[in-house]
């Protein structure tokens, strides 16, 4: 028996539902699941209102960028130096990379994630995240001496927040945040009920 059809065989006989898409917070920071249903922007936002009334101050949205800037800067020398940002994209948010939807992988469940297109114009992390910033940690290297400094990245917090908080009231609601990309279905989805029917013979 080859591979493909011990492979067809465990296919469920009904539609695949997609995957959920991964987020990326406003400073970059991915979060991603397994379950279909998962809520990864609730997740971010929820661990990032710290006080949990339903809203992020500026100075909450700072403490999140903090907290992530220390976990990318494994050295901890207060900057985000090249080897930390060539990290961050090729391991911790390949995302951020924009060819990866047309990359040539063997295996399936990213073979499904290549069918997820987006618009153009979204670019890396913009895919997937309230900003259209193809690559948030860099973005934030205001003097362009190929490194991030915490200074930096708080005033990339400060810049992004004061993109995502429309009303300028000071507080972003989750009702405020725009509404996240979503990828067009192709190919897979033939019938056009908005779900992928089992695979095909892979090319
Ligand atoms: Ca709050
Ligand atoms: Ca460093
Ligand atoms: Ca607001």
């Amino acid at each position: 028996m080859s591979r493909l059809i011990a492979l067809l065989l465990l296919l469920p006989a009904a539609a695949l539902p997609p995957p959920s898409a991964p987020f990326l917070s406003p400073m970059g920071e991915p979060f991603r699941s397994d379950d279909p249903a998962a809520d990864n922007a609730g997740c971010w936002f929820g661990a990032a209102d710290r006080n949990a009334d339903g809203a992020l101050s500026l100075a909450e949205l700072q403490a999140d960028a903090a907290r992530f800037f220390a976990a990318l800067d494994g050295d901890g020398d207060g900057e985000i130096g090249p080897a930390e940002i060539a990290r961050y994209e090729n391991e911790l948010a390949p995302e951020v990379q924009l060819g990866l939807q047309m990359r040539r992988t063997d295996d399936w469940r990213r073979r499904r994630r290549r069918e997820m297109l987006y618009d153009e114009g979204l670019e890396g992390a913009g895919r997937f995240s309230f900003l259209n910033i193809p690559q948030p940690v860099i973005a934030a290297d205001f003097d362009m001496n190929r490194g991030v400094s915490a200074e930096e990245f708080a005033r990339a917090a400060s810049q992004r927040f004061r993109l995502l908080d429309r009303d300028g009231d000071g507080r972003l609601l989750r009702a405020e945040l725009p509404a996240l990309p979503r990828p067009r279905l192709r190919r897979r989805d033939r019938d056009s009920d908005k779900t992928w029917t089992p695979f095909r013979r892979p090319r």
